[in-house]
């Protein structure tokens, strides 16, 4: 095991970064924007706003550190029941975003890549993520993953219906679907050979999977953290590859039974 320097406080030994065994596929679920806001007597949409600016950073900070995938909970298909001024804020957000951070974006050789049900999105919306793919097309780094109007179920159930047309077109046999087969019809089929996330992080102290990347997670690491969103730092992403590196996944075997109790 790395320990690397010493806790300040006390004498104890933390681990360090192992730049190694860095993630492919960070997701992150940023929670705590609202909460963010009425903690300091603001409104919920001041959080949105200081929420986008650290997602710039931690689109940066990430590409830095050799993550090849960061997939971010931007938007779900429950968003739409919150009140109509901040949704109509929120539906706005891609478009603040792109119009500040595409340069960067390509300094970095960062491309966008968007997940969901982007047409029920305003066109002002949908215009502003086509023309940050069509930018960053060809960028060859990290790719920034956002999850916009996503829902898991329906993801499943949207990759299911596909399937079925094709069993009743003749194209394929029931005994020949797999999980291979319902992983090339879901939404992060495009991220092969990285469509899983190692870890799934989530913010704000909430410990749930809300909807996210149902199939996707099965092996993930969970790591949360209680900081709020617009709270978030690099140093805290550091942190929590951290504590998935400490973790030791077996996707479901067993290995030399060293660890086991
Ligand atoms: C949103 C800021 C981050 C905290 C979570 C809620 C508020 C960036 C985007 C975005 C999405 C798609 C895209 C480019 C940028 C975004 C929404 C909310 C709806 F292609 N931040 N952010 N979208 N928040």
């Amino acid at each position: 095991m790395e320990i690397g320097f010493k806790n300040h406080r006390q004498n104890t030994a933390v681990p360090e970064l192992d730049r190694q065994r860095i993630p492919h596929h960070v997701a992150i679920i940023m929670d705590g924007n609202g909460r963010w806001a009425q903690k300091r007597h603001l409104p919920r949409i001041a959080g949105h706003k200081r929420g986008m600016e650290v997602v710039k950073e931690i689109t940066k900070a990430a590409s830095h550190l050799g993550i090849k995938v960061l997939t971010l909970y931007a938007f779900s298909t429950e968003n739409w029941k919150r009140p109509d001024a901040e949704v109509n804020y929120l539906m706005d957000l891609p478009v603040k975003f792109f119009s500040t951070f595409v340069p960067e974006l390509i300094e970095n050789n960062v491309r966008v890549n968007v997940m969901g049900y982007t047409d029920q999105l305003p066109v002002s919306t949908q215009q502003a993520v086509n023309d940050a793919i069509a930018q960053t097309a060809h960028c060859t780094g990290m790719v920034l993953n956002f999850a916009l109007n996503y829902g898991g179920r329906a993801e499943i159930v949207t990759g299911v219906q596909q399937i079925a047309r094709e069993v009743q077109a003749g194209k394929v046999t029931p005994d020949a679907i797999t999980e291979e087969t319902l992983s090339a019809h879901l939404m992060t089929a495009s991220l092969a050979p990285d469509t899983d996330p190692d870890v799934l992080i989530r913010t704000s102290g909430e410990e749930r999977i809300s909807n996210f990347l149902l199939w996707q997670l099965a092996y993930s690491e969970l790591v949360f953290t209680d900081v709020y969103w617009p709270d978030y730092t690099s140093e805290e992403l550091v942190q929590n590859i951290v504590a998935f590196q400490q973790r030791h996944r077996r996707f479901g075997g067993l290995d030399d039974g060293k660890d086991e109790k």
